[in-house]
């Protein structure tokens, strides 16, 4: 059986980006899988978090795995910073990295932009992920489009490590979506919904309520010719929304293009507002179930076991093949 691994940070409440773009696919691919999907809370850190809100959020997206519809039987869920592994071979990969390569990543380039004080380890942030991925000798990293270029980058840290100290490392694949690789800002559609961005009206979280997607959607950034049709390069807003409505409510976009024909962006807002209600519903009874019940903490110890014994011995792989600390079995 091939082995999966994805990440997600508690940087905040998951948007519908990271649920289109990631999380579903997660759902369908535990079945065929051997899955490890991960809490990176420590990926969170190289920005500020308030640590309060970070437990908070660290809490709630381990919820948010099991709501939308992960199978603790199928899949390891676990936190980063419960399995030290992830830490100790991110600075061995660090070691390997080149300054220049980590400077040259879009992610870094954005969210460094226009800031006075960066900390290294939003710079280093790759070789961690890196670390996350190449512990379980994984094949497969479902992603959206713009993690892409991060796992490139593993494949060239893992390929350089094998060269230099001996084939340990299985080169990972990414596998991103045909559609919603890119879900985009409701408030600037030529930038990525993310849920870190200061402006809260640019995404709409999982555990957004039915008054609150409403407004946000008819809020949502259009142009003003009042036609409903794809159009990436003229008309961004709307194809976004397009794209949201034709993934959640699984109709094509021809087909909603004949169906809104002559309509206005009211009605079309109204609808697709109700149509991601219909989806979060169900994902947000659960979710407020699962946080009152013990079977979070479960999940979590069981996946940190189970992660801390595979990522380990890789780890021990690693330090021998570097030759780090004395020889061990
Ligand atoms: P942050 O704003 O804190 O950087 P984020 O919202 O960009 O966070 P991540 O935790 O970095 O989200 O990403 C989790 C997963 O969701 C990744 O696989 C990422 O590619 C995917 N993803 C993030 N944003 C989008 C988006 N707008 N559309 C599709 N997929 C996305
Ligand atoms: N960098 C990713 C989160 C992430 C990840 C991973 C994704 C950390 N480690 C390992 C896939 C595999 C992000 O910002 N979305």
């Amino acid at each position: 059986m091939k082995t999966i691994f994805s990440g997600i940070q508690p940087s905040g409440v998951i948007t519908l980006g990271n649920y289109i773009g990631a999380m579903r696919q997660f759902i369908e691919l535990q079945h065929e899988y051997n899955c490890y999907f991960c809490i990176v809370d420590q990926h969170a850190i190289t920005v500020p978090q308030d640590r309060l809100e970070l437990r908070k959020n660290i809490r709630s997206l381990a919820a948010l795995y099991l709501a939308v519809g992960i199978d603790p039987n199928k899949a390891t869920l676990f936190i980063q910073s419960e399995v030290p592994a992830h830490a100790q071979a991110g600075w061995m990969l660090q070691c390997i990295a080149y300054i220049g390569e980590l400077e040259r990543m879009t992610q870094f380039k954005d969210k460094s932009a226009g800031k006075e004080a960066v900390s290294a380890g939003l710079l280093t942030y790759p070789p961690l992920m890196a670390a996350d991925i190449l512990l379980y000798k994984t094949d497969i990293v479902p992603v959206g489009e713009d993690q892409k270029q991060h796992i490139e980058l593993t494949r060239d840290l893992a390929e350089r490590f094998n060269k230099r100290y001996g084939e340990i490392f299985t080169l990972p694949e990414p596998r991103i979506p045909k559609v919603g690789a890119r879900i985009m800002s409701l408030a600037d559609p030529t930038k990525k919904m993310s849920k870190s961005d200061p402006n809260k009206k640019a995404f709409i979280t999982l555990l957004d309520d039915a008054k609150t997607i409403e407004k946000k959607i008819k809020s949502a950034v259009t142009d003003s010719d009042g036609v409903i049709k794809y159009d990436k390069e003229n008309k961004p807003g709307i194809t976004n929304l397009l794209n949201i409505y034709s993934i959640l409510a699984n109709k094509s976009i021809e087909q909603l293009e004949q169906e809104y024909a002559g309509k206005g962006y009211g009605e079309f807002k109204a609808d697709l507002a109700q149509v991601i209600i219909d989806t979060l519903t169900p994902i947000q009874e659960k979710y407020y179930h699962l946080m009152e019940s013990d079977l979070l903490d479960q999940v979590l110890d069981e996946g940190a076991e189970k992660a801390n014994q595979v990522a380990n011995k890789m780890l021990k792989k690693m330090e021998n093949a570097m030759g780090l600390g004395r020889k061990r079995k």
